[in-house]
């Protein structure tokens, strides 16, 4: 399957302030999104598959991948096209025996180490940052800045897209250092219009 990083959407329901989740998703690929990683944090099992299975049928309606956070057992439960780890979750070569080499298994890196470790362990794509900071997530790592972004992409063959505190007023010089998308989730979901701001995004990255 190939995949179009270039417009990420990672998902976070405390962005919502009332609106529907269904719908915001909806609006973000209307506005050009390209790919979706439903991310969420201390629910139940049975409370997340449901969420799954909601968000899985807009991104089968559009024909936009889904990925999950965390979680292969959701995954293949409601039949996502993958999923993204962090450092603290399953292994790729577990993960992998698990999925099968059809599924997409994305890693998050924040140092050179982690980024070649995974490329190496059969990663599909990385996810590298904290770009710069940010407030979307607890506890996040040092960031690496442009600077450790342009390091890490120069040494890596797989697909990199970034993450951390990008918005409309970095997307441009981001996207200039090597990767092949950006992934966001405030500059989409924490905006009054999603749509309109999905689009800006998807603007300049198409303009590069
Ligand atoms: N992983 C590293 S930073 C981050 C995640 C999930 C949060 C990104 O959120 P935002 O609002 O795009 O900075
Ligand atoms: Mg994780």
């Amino acid at each position: 399957m190939l995949i179009d990083y270039s417009l990420y959407l990672v998902t976070d329901r405390s962005f919502l302030n009332g609106r529907g989740f269904k719908e915001c998703v909806e609006q973000a690929i209307e506005g050009g999104v390209t790919l979706i990683q439903l991310r969420e944090k201390n629910i139940s099992t049975r409370e997340f598959l449901a969420i799954a299975f909601q968000i899985k049928e807009i991104t089968s309606k559009y024909n936009v991948p889904l990925l999950i956070n965390d979680r292969i057992d959701i995954a293949l439960a409601v039949d996502a096209d993958g999923v993204h780890l962090g450092q603290s979750d399953m292994p790729i070569n577990s993960a992998r025996k698990i999925l099968g080499e059809n599924k997409i298994i994305g890693i998050s890196a924040n140092t050179l180490n982690e980024a070649l470790e995974a490329e190496s362990c059969g990663a599909n794509y990385l996810g590298l940052g904290p770009i710069f900071y940010t407030t979307s997530k607890k506890d996040i790592n040092t960031p690496i800045g442009l600077d450790g972004l342009k390091e890490i992409t120069k040494k890596i063959k797989i697909p990199c897209v970034a993450i951390g505190g990008i918005n409309s007023s970095n997307t441009k010089e981001i996207m200039e250092s090597g990767v092949n998308g950006i992934s966001v989730i405030s500059a989409i979901l924490g905006e009054e219009y999603i749509k309109q701001a999905s689009e800006k995004l998807n603007t300049i990255i198409k303009s590069i």
